[in-house]
């Protein structure tokens, strides 16, 4: 049996968290697509961790950690990570599995990344510049390396024809940068990477789910942020759905049970990109600083706004989620008004869809406005002792998606998360 814990917005609903306040249920954590572009924010004895590639349940004893097929892996920030991670007292060496056919991300990915960033100019994505679309390219253009190809001798022959390959891209795009350092810092890092377990993922899972394990299945960034689903271009390059835990793990979809999806109470979107409820007044700033809404991994400030119901409906029917997590709703605490997003204005017509593509039309949110609670929630403990005022944000929420949410989390601490 699987469950999945997926971002419904664009990335940075606080998955770690909710993943982690899961974990001791699983047997298994899995991470399924993404890579090095993901910050996952926990708090381990009161320490802020941050994973980018690592699965969120490793500081749980008796939790296996995979990083499964569809991810692209880094073995430079892997390394790191695990150092990191090391530095708790956690043996990765013991609860880490990698599966064989995960992609790597070599230094020239990152810098194809940074080319071609540049070239976009004042239409690029807003990438976190970790190779992440180059990876994915090689991988659909079937010329990338994988975990398992590791293990054979001629491993380094097929970097250097990859990397020539890149060269060559590079040198059309008129972008050099000495890559040098990287290489020797990548080098060092597959050594220590053929030192972890690394497994024929599918089969490794697919025999743990026939024993009856549990499993976990991470989401990162978010279904906005979909590639085939979510504000094209301004995407990423996996399925983010609950389609990409599948295809990035080797299980079948009968075996998904839960999707939980995470949304929190108001929206940010990192990058570049349509974000319709967007506020680019003190509104918009007070959310940023409330909710110290900064990228876990570039640091870049987030752009802030309302609740978007109709992506967030949206986003429910494509992962076909089955409950909900509303995460910071703390941040909300201050605010005397609120506003939810029902319908958008497009080309002078209300719509209550998701158009092709959001960039070609002027989008006008239809807003509904809320009375804030203005009371401090951080330390309430019981959905009952919540502000009634949440509850009928809640409730409106619920019915307007369909899903109901069924935990809401009110601050950053592994306690502060209120059963619905
Ligand atoms: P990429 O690097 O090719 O995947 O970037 C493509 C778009 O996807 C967005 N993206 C993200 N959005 C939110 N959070 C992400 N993770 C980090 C975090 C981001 C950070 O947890 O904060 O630290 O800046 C993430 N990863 C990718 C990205 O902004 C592009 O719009
Ligand atoms: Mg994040």
């Amino acid at each position: 049996m699987v469950d999945a814990i997926l971002g419904l917005q664009w990335g940075d609903e606080g998955k770690g968290k909710i993943v982690d306040f899961f974990a001791p249920q699983y047997d298994i954590i899995a991470r399924f697509q993404g890579g090095p572009n993901a910050g996952h924010t926990l708090y381990v004895g009161g320490k802020k961790v941050v994973l980018h590639q690592i699965p969120s349940g490793v500081f749980h004893d008796n939790t296996t950690n995979l990083i499964g097929n569809g991810v692209v892996l880094d073995p430079v920030t892997l390394k790191r990570e695990c150092d990191t991670v090391a530095s708790f007292g956690v043996d990765v060496k013991k609860n880490l599995f990698i599966s064989h056919r995960t992609h790597l991300i070599l230094p020239t990915h990152r810098a194809l990344d940074k080319a071609s960033e540049i070239q976009k100019g004042n239409d690029k994505i807003g990438s976190t510049l970790k190779g992440i679309g180059p990876a994915y390219m090689d991988k659909t253009g079937r010329n990338g390396l994988r975990v398992g190809d590791l293990l054979d001798k001629s491993f380094t022959t097929q970097y250097i024809r990859l990397r020539l390959k890149h060269q060559r891209l590079l040198d059309g795009m008129n972008f050099q940068e000495d890559i040098t350092e990287w290489e020797e810092e990548f080098f060092e890092a597959i050594e220590f990477l053929r030192s972890l377990n690394v497994v024929n993922g599918e089969y490794f899972i697919n025999e743990k789910i026939a024993a009856g394990k549990k499993v976990l299945a991470e989401g990162a960034q978010g279904s906005m942020l979909d590639i085939d689903f979510g504000t094209f271009p301004f995407v990423t390059s996996s399925n983010t759905t609950t389609s990409g835990v599948c295809n990035g793990l080797g299980i079948a979809p009968q075996k998904i049970r839960e999707v939980m999806g995470v949304t929190k109470a108001y929206c940010t979107r990192v990058g570049g990109g349509p974000f319709p409820t967007e506020l680019h007044d003190a509104t918009g700033e007070e959310l940023r600083q409330l909710g110290n809404e900064f990228g876990a991994t570039t640091g870049r400030p987030r752009r802030c706004g309302w609740i978007d119901l109709v992506a967030l409906k949206y986003a429910c029917m494509i992962n076909g989620v089955t409950k909900m997590i509303m995460t910071k709703a703390d941040v909300l605490d201050k605010f005397q008004d609120l506003s939810v997003c029902t319908d958008y204005g497009i080309d002078g017509k209300e719509s209550g869809y998701v158009p092709f593509q959001m960039t070609r039309h002027q989008i006008k949110p239809s807003l509904k406005h809320f009375q804030g609670w203005n009371t401090d929630t951080s330390a309430v403990t019981t959905y009952a002792g919540m502000p009634e005022k949440m509850k009928e944000y809640v409730k409106f929420i619920n019915e307007f998606v369909g899903v109901n949410i069924s935990h809401i989390s009110n601050g950053p601490g592994r306690d502060q998360i209120v059963t619905v």
